[in-house]
């Protein structure tokens, strides 16, 4: 049974039927993403439709687009959207696992085309060094402000310093805080500098959001960003899995098209073989149920939501970071960030921590009520409190 340890051996008979049974029991015991009280990812629970396409399109093999048609057409189809959405309507794309193999991908692509290093704030997601571990490729570590965006001069004194041949991965929506880092700033200080921007969280939010507050520019308009990658399954509100990795340049797109003789003529994408189209198929269906008006409005509510907690966590003396997007990370002046982590699990909150600041780290999804916020920080509040009580009694 999972979460023993014993030697388990092939079993000699099925239990046919008795299966179905054990894993509904199983999968009670553990939470779901976007159950209430996960606060702690950049998920949610997936749309009705989303799940749909996910289960009607599982069995169909993307990277076969000779009897699977429709699937490569669906491929096509959202990434024409969310080309049009990112300031790029001819960008190409592939299909990804998520944010990891688009970063691994994008990473790949550039190394292809001769560039052997790569500049990454020390806030990039932990998937860009193992990225460049598995390629090989040197990583510089540019500074970061105290929300953990990109210093541009540091980038910029980078790329003078070095005489590799660099890159510049940055991020829309960090781990950790969730700003976005100035991307412009970046371009204008190093123009002649390809940037791959890792908008796995950013990428479908704030496009939506920008109507109301103002955010640091990151997509296609820039005119050295030469990809970007966003999730479904983060923010798309798809199943996992499911990561599309935008190209704006032809020759970076090409990199990662292979050929496939045995198969037929057809050209196989990205980097795996046999990849399942439900990834496209529930972003898709997501797009095209909620459109832009539909997407405005769940992140609209989101952001109203964080504003809230961000006020009432100032109220109750915490010290959270003012929410870009919907992430805060929870401080207090007076408390370890590990300890109030580990009592807010213990009574079954789903949280993370963001360790770079010291905090606790909480993402406001769209299944994340005010309700939800107002119990978590009751919970958090009480903790403090019994935190401080038990240190004075000790001294
Ligand atoms: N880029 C950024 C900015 C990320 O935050 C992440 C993951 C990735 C790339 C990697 O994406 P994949 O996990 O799709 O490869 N951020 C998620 C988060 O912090 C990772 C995660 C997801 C953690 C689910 C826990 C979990 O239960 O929410």
């Amino acid at each position: 049974m999972p979460g023993h340890i014993e030697v388990c051996k092939f079993p000699e008979k099925g239990l046919r039927d008795k299966v179905f049974d054990l894993l509904n029991e199983l999968s009670g015991r553990e939470p779901e993403l976007g159950d209430q009280r996960s606060l702690g990812p950049m998920m949610s629970a997936p749309l009705p439709v989303s799940l749909k396409a996910h289960m009607v399109f599982l069995r169909r093999n993307l990277n076969d687009p000779h009897w699977f048609r429709v699937s490569a057409d669906l491929l096509h189809e959202t990434v024409a959207m969310l080309g049009d959405l990112l300031g790029n309507p001819e960008a190409q794309g592939v299909s990804t696992y998520g944010g990891s193999e688009s970063n691994l991908t994008a990473l790949y692509a550039l190394r292809e085309a001769g560039y052997e290093s790569v500049i990454v704030p020390r806030s990039a997601h932990t998937s860009v060094f193992k990225a460049c571990r598995v390629l090989r490729m040197r990583i510089f570590v540019a500074d970061v402000d105290e929300e953990l965006r990109v210093v541009p001069e540091s980038v910029r004194a980078i790329v003078r310093e070095t005489k590799d041949n660099s890159a510049i991965l940055l991020t829309a929506g960090n781990t950790e805080t969730g700003v976005i880092d100035d991307v412009r700033a970046v371009h204008d200080l190093v123009p002649d500098t390809p940037i791959l921007v890792d908008a796995a969280f950013g990428g479908l939010i704030a496009p939506f959001i920008r109507g109301t507050r103002k955010l640091p520019d990151f997509d296609f308009r820039i005119d050295s960003v030469v990809a970007l990658s966003l999730d479904g399954h983060k923010t798309g509100l798809t199943p996992i899995p499911s990561g599309i990795l935008l190209f704006g340049m032809e020759d970076l797109y090409n990199n990662v098209v292979f050929e496939s003789e045995y198969m037929g003529s057809e050209k196989q994408l990205s980097l795996l073989w046999t990849r399942t189209a439900a990834s496209v198929a529930s972003l898709w269906a997501s797009i095209k149920y909620l459109g832009r008006e539909g997407f405005e409005k769940i992140y609209g509510e989101c952001m109203r939501i964080a504003d809230y907690a961000y006020e009432r966590l100032l109220s109750e003396g915490f010290s959270p970071t003012r929410p870009e997007l919907p992430l805060i990370c929870i401080r207090h002046h007076e408390l370890s960030g590990i300890e109030l982590l580990w009592r807010l699990r213990k009574i079954g909150w789903y949280v993370y921590s963001c360790p770079s600041l010291g905090g606790v780290k909480i993402t406001i999804m769209p299944h994340v009520t005010k309700e939800i916020i107002d119990a978590f920080i009751d919970d958090l509040v009480r903790i403090a409190k019994d935190i401080r009580s038990s240190t004075t009694l000790n001294n």
